[in-house]
């Protein structure tokens, strides 16, 4: 796909906008204070801490939830154009369902949101990342067709509540991960196990969650907003190891970018055939009478088809495909399902790692993956909503800075020599914060956090000084070695 590695003109078009991402329970804590009820992670972590490398919790985090305005002090400090946080569903919704809402929980990102306004940075706000009310769990969460309601419900309530001042929506943070990531591996938050069928029944009412959601708005509030809506998508992207494994490649793809973006997005709707044909032939190998992959009604498939005002997708990591040998153990990662491929995944030769175990370094990833979404899905507008390298310990963060750098490179080639459409980047994230699994251990901040100083000391990583002279030129084209702010 990508031909040339190298940029020349290193500077980014005219209305192109960077910005930064956290989410609520990574950065909020207060996870029992102003009114907010138990979601699925603080069940999860407080009933095992085994399940975190660290034994840590979000209960305090960063403390954002009374240190919001620190937050904003950063987001100004750094020249960012937008600011993407999420909304904590059980602080606005304490029994999970809109008969009440929390006028606490209601204020803190009505202030925040303000805050934000008032240093003309846009708030751009995920409805959902991961922390479901656990009431809302414990009658099977986003296995139950009913969540679509539930979702519409609670998006109604934040479209009335900040409708008014959000630009940018974004209903759900990567259903890959809340749907495969949770059923294929058990180790995220609610830790259930249902890779067979748990999977895509998430898959597909997540799918009809956001269509509901995204309709609403349409109908009752952009009339009035003038605001877009759409969902971030996760995508690893996968690189064939030889021609013979282009058509593995390519599926592979399809299960992971496809099956939450075929039905928005493309043109006839519902699943892609690929992934449907698959499905199938697996459900009857395994004796299922029905596929365990759960079809779309014509009147589903209306219902999802062209849902968004924007595609917006968050990249980290790529990886090579190839077929197993015989004999050959199969890849699950990250999509558990994927065993019945016949599919081995490795990483490319020379590829550097970052802290997580997931994580390795593949800068024309971006790129490839953003020419297939164009080829794909048509002509879109594209916002990268998340991007970002994973350290350990250290604020003199030169691989940080370099991943940034050579990221930041290949967007720019999709942009110039491709003709992609994209309009913003986000890094992840604006702070140190609670890395799921990972605990602390695991560093995504421009900023390190102090997490033994009850205040919670915030402070610029070089990696924050670089991405703010990037913003501050509009150009890639500043010195990769500290400087300050
Ligand atoms: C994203 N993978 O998760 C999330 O949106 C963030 O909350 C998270 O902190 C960030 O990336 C860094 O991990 C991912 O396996 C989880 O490729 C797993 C993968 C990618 C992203």
């Amino acid at each position: 796909l990508a031909v040339s590695w190298a940029a020349e003109d290193l500077s980014f078009p005219p209305g192109f906008r960077f910005g930064a991402a956290t989410a609520a329970y990574q950065v909020e804590g207060a996870w029992n204070e102003g009114g907010r009820t138990e979601c699925t992670w603080d069940k999860f972590v407080h009933e095992d801490p085994r399940r975190v490398a660290d034994q840590s919790n979000g209960d305090v985090a960063c403390n954002s939830y009374h240190l919001w305005k620190k937050d904003i002090e950063i987001a100004e400090e750094l020249g960012l154009h937008f600011y993407r946080f999420s909304i904590s569903w059980s602080r606005i919704l304490p029994t999970g369902f809109s008969n009440q809402i929390n006028e606490e929980g209601a204020n803190y990102y009505s202030n925040l949101i303000d805050g934000l306004l008032e240093k003309g940075i846009e708030p751009l706000v995920t409805m959902y990342h991961w922390d479901l009310p656990q009431s809302l769990q414990d009658l099977g969460g986003w296995t139950n067709p009913l969540i679509v309601d539930w979702f519409e419900d609670y998006a109604r309530v934040l479209y009335n509540l900040y409708g008014d001042r959000i630009k940018h929506w974004l209903t759900l943070n990567e259903p890959l991960i809340m749907c495969d990531g949770v059923y294929n591996t058990g180790v995220f938050a609610p830790g259930l196990f249902s890779p067979e069928v748990g999977a895509y029944y998430c898959n597909k009412y997540a799918l009809l969650a956001h269509a509901k959601a995204w309709r609403l708005y349409d109908e009752e509030f952009k009339p009035k907003y003038h605001g877009k809506v759409s969902l971030a998508n996760q995508l690893v992207w996968f690189d064939p190891k030889t021609k013979e494994d282009e058509a593995l490649a390519e599926l592979v793809i399809e299960n992971c970018a496809g099956r939450y973006s075929h039905a928005i997005y493309s043109k006839e709707g519902g699943w892609p055939p690929s992934i449907e044909k698959h499905m199938q032939e697996l459900s009857k190998k395994r004796g299922y009478p029905r596929s365990m992959f759960p079809s779309f009604t014509q009147e589903e498939i209306e219902l999802i088809r062209g849902t968004h005002d924007y595609y917006a997708f968050n990249h980290y990591t790529s990886r090579i495909v190839r077929y197993a040998e015989e004999g050959e153990e199969f890849s699950t990662w990250p999509l558990g399902d994927a065993v019945d491929l016949n599919l081995k995944i490795e990483k490319g030769e020379g590829w550097a790692q970052g802290a997580s175990s997931w994580f390795f370094v593949n800068p024309p990833g971006i790129r490839n993956q953003l020419i297939w979404l164009k080829q794909k899905y048509g002509d879109l507008e594209f916002m990268i909503t998340e991007n970002g390298f994973a350290t350990f310990d250290g604020r003199d963060d030169q691989d940080r800075i370099q991943y940034y750098r050579d990221y930041l490179e290949q967007v720019l080639l999709a942009i110039k020599e491709d003709g992609v459409n994209v309009t913003a980047y986000t890094a992840w994230t604006l702070i140190d914060n609670f890395e799921w699994m990972d605990g602390y251990n695991v560093k995504f901040g421009l900023y390190e956090v102090d997490f033994n100083d009850p205040e919670r000391k915030r402070t610029p990583r070089a990696s924050a000084h670089y991405y703010a002279s990037v913003i501050k030129s509009h150009s890639l084209d500043v010195p990769t070695t500290r400087n300050e702010l």
